[in-house]
């Protein structure tokens, strides 16, 4: 059988060999990015599916100088092989630099089979860490399920859903060139046996914090924290990276910036828990949030905290994430949060950076708001790049040292108050956690339990003198000397090894429901992935789903009705409205809704014009130095029309003197001679006319005439005649005599790339 080998840090791979792999694999080919990812094939085979890499993995050479495009970059890690760059990047010889941290989005549409295509997406957009799979709280769970149903109230986990979507990252993490982090909770009363489900699995990140389950949870505290031992070892002997639960004190309170002490407290407990579970400090991820959002003065809060977070926990990673506590339905205000958040963390330098997807606020889970919260992250690390070497924080001066100095000072009261009262189960069933005053002030409101209550209450039992237990990474006390001393270190060993060194010993199941489960959903959208209908999609394959927006010049609630009733006649079904924004309160309102098309289309019956051919500016800015060009340009006949022309010269709005072409503009109502005469006398290589008015087909009347001009005078087969106007069609205009007509929408790269490319066919001709 095969072998781990350690790559780095906690991240190792399998040494396969190529016959293990393809059986692993199910036989599937690599990816072509050209070509979808096959869903239906990934789910076969399941049954002889394991992963192939085992514990967090960070990105490679990070914070060193590297030189890309024209630039050199200071705090990025390795560029992808295939990737989405940001929309700019064309501007930029398409560059697509990578940051030095980790990038989350979390992907959890509650149907697995599609989360795979924005899995691949998000890759592509340059996300590492790909969270959550499942929609249902496993904390309202007794235990595992195997299968994949619906349910009522979300998905739950399911080794189905893990083991296909891991396959699947297989294959995206060897076409984008980088090792992808799949991350998921263990939480609840079957936290331990999830914590084994994610080992076998190739879980490489989790969510666990015992605070969670005892707060948010209700599950008994001393059976969350003697769970909490056993998932951790667990978690360490997996090189799990672990992200706490603090952040839930954040969502929670009533004024978020107001726990911050608090906050410091729960990261302080849960690390120190994990520390003495086994776990290295290099896998403990402090989950910060910083706690407020404009209009609240946030780098005045939320930097000081950061600060305070980032010494007092130096040895630790911080994994950022925006506060959802303050996230409304506006995208463009959350975009705006996460950015200022991404500055607090470039200059806290944290190490893995989650991308909340903005929408949030609006419950809308889209494949394009992942790509969204993705490209945000990516953008501003990129425009941030380089950033401490020009500003820094004035950490030792005021007020931001007494700033800083304030808030560990309260931290440390809080955890001195806790040993006061007798320790956490004491303080939580008074009720210190989540109280809405700043400590030490209390308002006493906040979550108290009691140390015998709870899911689980009772269900602890002290381990016998004689307990063994023959697994591998377990905590505490295991008596298996008593059957072998050479066996301590390896107790599976003692029953011929167990699942986490030997995967074919794991009882695979692969549905329990068989009328509802995968296959009969894929069933549904078969005829759309194997014919050329077309439907729209934000979540699921084929849901039909559209966003509409628009501006409605009435009241607020008369807006949210009235677009309703908009989209209900545009025929869309299931209308709702997402998001409402005020421009004035009787002026107007903005109103996005969605809705579903109960159509599709049938892409083999479209009519697709061939694509424009346009140079790229390079080429054409080459071109123009190497063989310089001159032109005479005009409104032709009796046109006063200018607008249109100068648009097409002007180098300001992306014309054609901007590719160095000379032009000699003779402005508006140019009789056609003095068009052919000017281009003449200054040699050129192309004549522009501008022809607006169209009444009587004036307009293909004086192209004619330029080109008979030009022909009486005998240039015509020496230079390029170009026609332009609202009106104009390229067809009716070439029938007038010209080389192209150019109409509504024409840019300046349109023009100059005819005029450049049939001078080549003119000196080619004269060959
Ligand atoms: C995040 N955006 O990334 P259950 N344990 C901890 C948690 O924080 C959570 C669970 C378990 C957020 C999304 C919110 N947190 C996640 C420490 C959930 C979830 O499914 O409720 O049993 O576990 O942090």
């Amino acid at each position: 059988m095969s072998k781990w080998r350690l790559v780095k840090d906690d991240y190792r791979v399998l040494e396969l060999t190529p016959e293990e792999d393809a059986k692993r694999m199910n036989g599937m080919k690599p990816l072509k990015p050209d070509e979808k990812i096959d869903v239906e094939e990934i789910l076969k085979g399941l049954e002889n599916y394991y992963p192939r890499s085992r514990g967090w993995h960070w990105r490679d050479n990070r914070n060193k100088p590297v030189k890309m495009g024209s630039f050199e970059y200071y705090e990025m890690s390795d560029p992808l092989g295939n990737s989405q760059p940001l929309p700019a990047a064309e501007s930029f010889k398409n560059i697509d630099p990578q940051p030095a941290a980790v990038i989350t989005t979390e992907i959890a549409s509650g149907r697995f089979e599609d989360d795979i295509r924005r899995m691949r997406m998000a890759a592509w957009h340059g996300a590492d860490h790909l969270m959550v799979i499942r929609t249902a709280g496993q904390s309202h769970m007794d235990g595992l399920m195997e299968g994949t149903p619906q349910g009522t109230g979300g998905n739950p986990i399911t080794r189905k859903h893990l083991r296909a979507q891991r396959k699947a990252i297989d294959l995206i993490e060897d076409e984008v060139g980088r090792p992808i982090n799949y991350h998921s909770y263990i939480s609840g009363v079957a936290g331990p046996e999830v914590a084994v489900l994610f080992t076998e699995e190739g879980i490489s990140g989790a969510h666990q914090d015992p605070q969670y389950n005892v707060l948010y949870r209700n599950i008994n505290m001393i059976r969350s924290f003697v769970d909490a031992g056993e998932a951790k070892a667990i978690m360490t002997y997996a090189g799990i990276a672990q992200i706490d639960g603090a952040h839930n004190a954040n969502a929670t309170a009533i004024e978020a910036w107001k726990v911050m002490p608090e906050l410091m407290v729960q990261h302080g407990i849960n690390t120190m828990y994990s520390v003495k579970a086994g776990m290295k400090p290099s896998n403990i991820c402090l989950s910060t949030v910083p706690p407020t959002a404009p209009p609240a003065p946030k780098i005045r809060l939320d930097l000081p905290y950061a600060v305070a977070l980032r010494d007092f926990f130096s040895d630790y990673k911080l994994r950022a994430q925006q506060n959802t506590k303050y996230m409304k339905a506006s995208t463009r205000e959350a975009t705006v949060t996460h950015v200022i958040d991404l500055m607090i963390s470039e200059l806290t330098s944290v190490d893995i950076q989650s991308t909340i997807t903005p929408d949030e606020g609006r419950n809308v889970p889209w494949h394009i708001y992942n790509m969204e919260a993705i490209d945000t992250a990516k953008q501003t690390y990129a425009g941030l790049d380089g950033a401490t070497q020009l500003i820094g924080l004035k950490r030792d001066e005021e007020p931001l040292k007494s700033m800083v100095r304030e808030l560990k000072e309260r931290a440390v009261l809080y955890l001195e108050e806790i040993i006061e009262v007798g320790g956490y189960f004491n303080a939580v069933e008074q009720g210190f956690f989540v109280d809405s005053a700043m400590y030490p002030e209390r308002n006493n409101d906040g979550i108290a339990r009691e140390v015998d209550g709870g899911v689980g209450a009772g269900t602890v039992f002290e381990r016998d003198k004689s307990y063994f237990a023959p697994v591998t990474g377990h905590f505490g006390y295991n008596n298996v000397a008593q059957y072998d001393p050479n066996a301590v270190d390896n107790p599976s060993s003692l029953i011929g090894g167990c699942t986490f060194e030997k995967p074919e010993m794991i009882n695979y199941i692969d549905e329990l429901d068989d009328t509802d489960n995968v296959h009969l959903r894929l069933k549904d959208t078969e005829k759309y992935r194997n014919s050329t209908l077309l439907k729209p999609e934000m979540e699921w394959a084929a849901d039909g789903v559209i966003m509409i927006n628009m501006f409605l010049p009435t009241d607020e609630r008369t807006a949210e009705f009235a677009a309703i009733e908009i989209g209900r006649k545009l025929g869309l079904e299931e209308v709702e409205c997402i998001n409402k924004e005020i421009m004035q309160i009787s002026e107007g309102t903005r109103v996005e809704i969605k809705g579903r098309v109960p159509f599709d289309i049938d892409i083999s019956k479209l009519v697709i014009p061939p694509k424009p051919d346009i140079m790229s500016d390079e080429e054409l800015r080459a071109e123009i130095k190497a063989n310089p060009m001159t032109i005479v340009a005009g409104t032709v006949g009796e046109d006063e029309h200018s607008v249109g022309l100068r648009e097409i010269i002007d180098i300001k709005h992306g014309g054609i003197e901007g590719y160095g072409i000379k032009c000699h503009y003779l402005g508006t109502s140019v009789p056609p001679e003095k068009l052919v005469d000017a281009a003449i006398e200054v040699n050129a290589d192309g004549i522009l006319a501008s022809t607006i008015i169209s009444h009587d087909d004036i307009h293909y009347k004086n192209m004619k005439k330029i080109n008979d001009i030009a022909i009486e005078k005998g240039i015509r087969d020496k230079i390029t005649i170009l026609s332009g106007g609202t009106q104009v069609s390229n067809e009716l205009a070439v029938e007038s005599g010209m080389d192209a007509g150019f109409g509504r929408g024409s840019k300046g790269v349109h023009v100059a790339t005819k005029l450049v490319k049939n001078r080549r066919k003119i000196q080619d001709r004269k060959k």
